[in-house]
């Protein structure tokens, strides 16, 4: 589904999450009117009104009233129902979001420093830390319909990987190794940005993502790959 405020999802669990993101805007929607509904209602019922100038007449005056324990109830128990509920209906996605990583998933090293990305994808054996390792700087290049397992890992402050498209955000936290998976279902170019304020060039540290069909990435790889090194494991010349 494409709604006009969000950014065109791309992702295989951005239709649930942007579900999800309704389901609470329209909750708290209702929740939003009868409030102001009922705060109008009692501004205008029991506003001050002229009292009636008869000889001798009093002012009213300001009475006490006891709390309700039958309010106190409803008004606790109405929005505790209403949490729980989405905590209920929101779990499922959240595990899947959190750990439902397939297990197939490519995994892509992500680097990240004030103030830029280090990407560094797998060649075709799917592996990383082998010499076919493809590594560049702000720019991520994946297939469509395969789902990739993101490390990330900051070198100095908190970062944070965030792609709008794919409703996709994981901190890098310095010291760790935070996960993040995401199988893209669109293909195109999409923005990364850093969403967490991270220093004076947090501003300039966005990232190109670009998803490409099976055979163009498999062409990709292919012309980006490093040169195998040579064979006989260096050494140089030929003895003599
Ligand atoms: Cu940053």
């Amino acid at each position: 589904m494409r709604h006009w405020w969000f950014p065109e999802s791309a992702s295989s669990y951005a239709g649930d999450l942007d579900s999800l993101f309704y389901l609470i805007l329209y909750i708290t929607g209702a929740v939003f009117l009868v409030v102001e509904a009922g705060l109008l209602w009692f501004v205008i019922r029991y506003r001050r009104r002229p009292v009636a100038a008869a000889p001798g007449a009093a002012e009213p005056k300001a009475y006490y009233i006891e709390g309700s324990a039958a309010a106190e109830i409803i008004w606790t128990m109405i929005p505790a129902v209403l949490v729980v509920l989405v905590a209920v209906l929101s779990q499922g996605l959240w595990y899947h979001l959190k750990d439902g990583a397939p297990s197939n998933a490519t995994p892509i090293g992500v680097m990240v420093k004030q103030f830029e990305w280090q990407f560094t994808m797998a060649g075709a054996d799917g592996r990383l830390g082998t010499d076919d390792d493809i590594t560049r700087k702000d720019h991520l290049t994946v297939q469509v319909d395969q789902a990739y397992q993101l490390e990330l890992q900051s070198i100095d402050v908190i970062h944070s990987f965030f792609v709008p498209a794919f409703r996709l955000k994981q901190d890098a936290v310095p010291g760790m190794t935070t996960r993040a998976w995401f199988r893209a279902t669109r293909i195109g170019e999409y923005e990364v940005a850093c969403a967490e304020l991270c220093g004076l060039g947090h501003y300039r540290m966005p990232a190109r993502l670009v998803v490409l069909s099976a055979e163009d990435f498999t062409r990709w790889q292919a012309a980006e790959a490093p040169p195998p090194p040579p064979p006989g494991g260096g050494g140089g010349g030929s003895g003599q």
